[in-house]
């Protein structure tokens, strides 16, 4: 498959594609039109080289609008988008649903891959089509790795980036090589990135243990026939995550390893058919531990060992005729979980966590039509089965703890398969008004069955696919998948003689989630205190977000996202847990032909619609002054420079949970409050970078 690559140099703000409308003053650019063009239904996107500042994949998310973080670590960040987050989000990496190896999430899809090594970060705003992927209730997220295009002649033609990096905050160290060779029938190329940080520094000392340590290896191999009528291609990707901190989270990463392998042919089958196929594998371990960066008492230290194989596979035809096109496909993945817990002094402990299966069938229909000169549609129909199921499960503890013996048995006792029947249906509209004024709309039934977590947690653990609320849970076999009715609404509003000069794209969305999955207090019994099980209830979702940009003068521009969303139970009067805050990111931009100079401030207004059930604490609004140069001094060597944070000033992320570490004195540790102290954020850092190409 052809990856259109966007260069854009000296934008450090770019966040959309209208920063690429800067392109018409500048020489050293070129850009491939389609990513000018309006285009109905294209996905919003992040290109990393873009904006140095950023270690993790996750944060881009951040510069989309209504799209954010849940951070519970360095490495850890889980997609949100307009309050659903999780599973609820479709992140795929080259097109692969990648799956976390710990149950506790700590190494989410987009952690797995440094922002080096990453291409382009998209997210269809608002309804994503059903062609985008298998459940996505919460919108699809799509990373590419760097890969590199086919050339035009025989000869091969070598090209290659170094990348590195100093931060100030994290006393982060960051290189990266990628090389590779191409002529019109073969590319070859691999990527090298290492990363290691200290735990950070905010306004009143250190946020013990936010160490990170990260090495990601990919390589790839691409070959396509005369006319490129067959195309193949081969990537390898691999995780190999060392000690890394989550003081939001029970434990900490002692390692994730991971490996996927991806393979791919295209084949154009005759004029406007072209068939493409894909299959993949996953594999990837996973130990964490409680003790690494905390003091626990002996007979408390624990670690889990935990491991994920997944396999994947896509078969889709598309046909295109004028202005129309149709898709269709069949697809699907395995995912087998197993997680297990031990004492590091007694090996006779062994406490089942998980050892389940997922699996999901899915196919798909997609057409994308004018209907008139002025209104494109795009409708998709899905049908998803999904199969899950958990083996039997024991515990050493059941033989002197009879929690434990009572769970297990009743685990053990009762049919645990359970299969889904899921419908998603999605159609989108764009209707061109005028030159200067498009609306969107969009109207989706949308479905995600409930997550191994969510069905097959049989004792009361934290084990929550990151939820980071302190709470232990139950899981529900019982549970139904999640039904939304989404509403969409929007319009670009563009001037300039080419609808370059200013753009905006505010939209407004309803979803109404029937059957949401959410805890709440646990009637059970046995079960702890506090305990909160898994259920189905209603909840719904509305906001508005949106993009602007606006060319001041020549050199001048100014760019930027608002997000604002509300997340309410419909059954009981209570809010949605970890929605994030109202915000808003107002960039300014000089650029000149080697050189640019941007400034931007970054607002969170104060999160006080929290949720009851989850004893949620509210947290503060707060607004940040960032700032950031970039220097291309010849065609091989670019060097930036910035300063985040400037003021340094002190705050919470609402997302970041609350801290668990016993050790992380500058923050404060309550050992019979789980939520007594949120973990701070990033205090100023200066950071630098050095990138050479050929
Ligand atoms: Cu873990």
């Amino acid at each position: 498959m052809k990856r259109t690559r966007y260069f854009l140099y000296g934008s450090l703000l770019s966040i959309s594609p209208t920063s690429l409308l800067l392109a018409d003053t500048l020489e050293s650019i070129q850009i491939e039109d389609e990513a000018l063009s309006n285009t109905p239904f294209e996905p919003f996107f992040v290109t990393p080289e873009d904006i140095p500042s950023v270690v993790n994949n996750a944060d881009f998310l951040k510069r989309i609008p209504g799209a954010n973080v849940n951070k519970n670590g360095a490495l850890t960040g889980i997609p949100q988008y307009r309050g659903m987050f999780g599973d609820r989000v479709n992140v795929l990496t080259d097109g692969i649903n990648v799956k976390a190896a710990g149950p506790n999430a700590m190494d989410p899809a987009m952690s797995s891959l440094a922002a080096d090594l990453t291409e382009v970060v998209t997210l269809y705003r608002g309804i994503a089509p059903v062609s985008s992927g298998v459940e996505t209730i919460g919108s699809t997220v799509k990373v590419e790795t760097k890969s590199l295009d086919f050339g035009t002649g025989e000869k091969m033609k070598t090209q290659g980036t170094l990348n590195a990096k100093l931060s100030s905050v994290d006393k982060g160290k960051h290189a990266s090589a990628f090389v590779g060779a191409a002529n019109k029938s073969h590319k070859i190329y691999v990527g090298l990135a290492t990363e290691q940080g200290d735990s950070f520094s905010f306004k009143n000392g250190e946020n013990f243990n936010t160490d990170y340590d990260r090495d990601t290896i990919i390589i790839g191999y691409g070959f396509q026939s005369a006319a490129g009528k067959h195309q193949f291609d081969l990537n390898y990707h691999h995780n190999d995550t060392g000690k890394t901190g989550t003081p939001a989270l029970p434990m900490d990463i002692a390692y994730v390893k991971g490996d996927v392998i991806n393979l791919d042919y295209t084949t154009q089958l005759n004029d406007g058919l072209k068939m493409s196929a894909k299959i993949a594998r996953q594999d990837s371990d996973h130990k964490m531990s409680n003790f690494q960066f905390r003091t626990v008492t002996a007979p408390a230290r624990r670690f889990a060992l935990t491991d994920v194989k997944s396999d994947n596979y896509k078969l889709q035809l598309e046909k295109q005729i004028g202005q129309q096109s149709l898709t269709m496909g069949i697809n699907g993945d395995t995912a087998k979980h197993r997680a297990d817990i031990f004492n590091p002094d007694n090996s006779a402990f062994k406490v089942t966590n998980y050892d389940v299966e997922r699996d999901r069938n899915s196919v798909f229909a997609e057409v994308t039509q004018p209907v008139t000169p002025a209104l494109t549609l795009q409708a998709g129909l899905r049908y998803t089965n999904v199969k899950m199921n958990a083996a039997d499960v024991s515990t050493s503890l059941a033989a002197t703890n009879t929690l434990h013996r009572v769970l297990r048995d009743r685990f053990n006792a009762r049919s645990r398969k359970k299969t889904d029947d899921n419908i998603d249906l999605a159609v989108n509209m764009m209707h061109t008004l005028s030159d200067h004024v498009t609306l969107e709309y969009g109207l989706a039934h949308k479905t995600r069955s409930p997550s191994y977590q969510e069905r097959y947690l049989y004792l009361p653990l934290e084990s929550t696919a990151g939820l980071a609320d302190g709470r232990q849970y139950f899981g529900n076999i019982d549970l139904k998948p999640e039904k939304a009715t989404q509403l969409e609404l929007g319009t670009t509003i563009t001037t300039g003689t080419t609808g370059k000069k200013s753009r905006i794209s505010p939209h407004v969305f309803y979803h109404r989630v029937d059957d949401y999955i959410q805890g709440t207090p646990t009637t059970s019994t046995p079960a702890p205190a506090n305990t909160l099980t898994f259920n189905n209830i209603e909840a719904e979702f509305y906001g508005l977000d949106m993009d602007f940009y606006h060319q001041l003068s020549q050199n001048m521009s100014l760019d930027g996202t608002l997000s604002h969303v509300r997340g309410k139970r419909r059954d009981i009067a209570d809010n949605l847990y970890r929605i994030a805050p109202s915000n808003i990111r107002v960039g300014l931009q000089y650029q000149r032909t080697n050189w640019s100079l941007g400034s931007e401030i970054i607002a969170y207004a104060k999160q006080d619609k929290v949720s009851q059930t989850n004893s949620e604490k509210a947290s503060a609004g707060y607004a940040l002054l960032n700032l950031n140069a970039r220097y291309q001094a010849n065609k091989h060597l670019t060097l930036s420079f910035g300063i985040d944070n400037l003021l340094d000033k002190g705050y919470t992320s609402h997302l970041s949970g609350y801290n668990r570490n016993n050790r992380n004195t500058d923050v404060g540790f309550d050992a019979n409050d789980n939520q007594a102290f949120r973990l701070p954020a990033e205090g100023r850092n200066v950071y630098a970078t050095v990138k050479v190409e050929w």
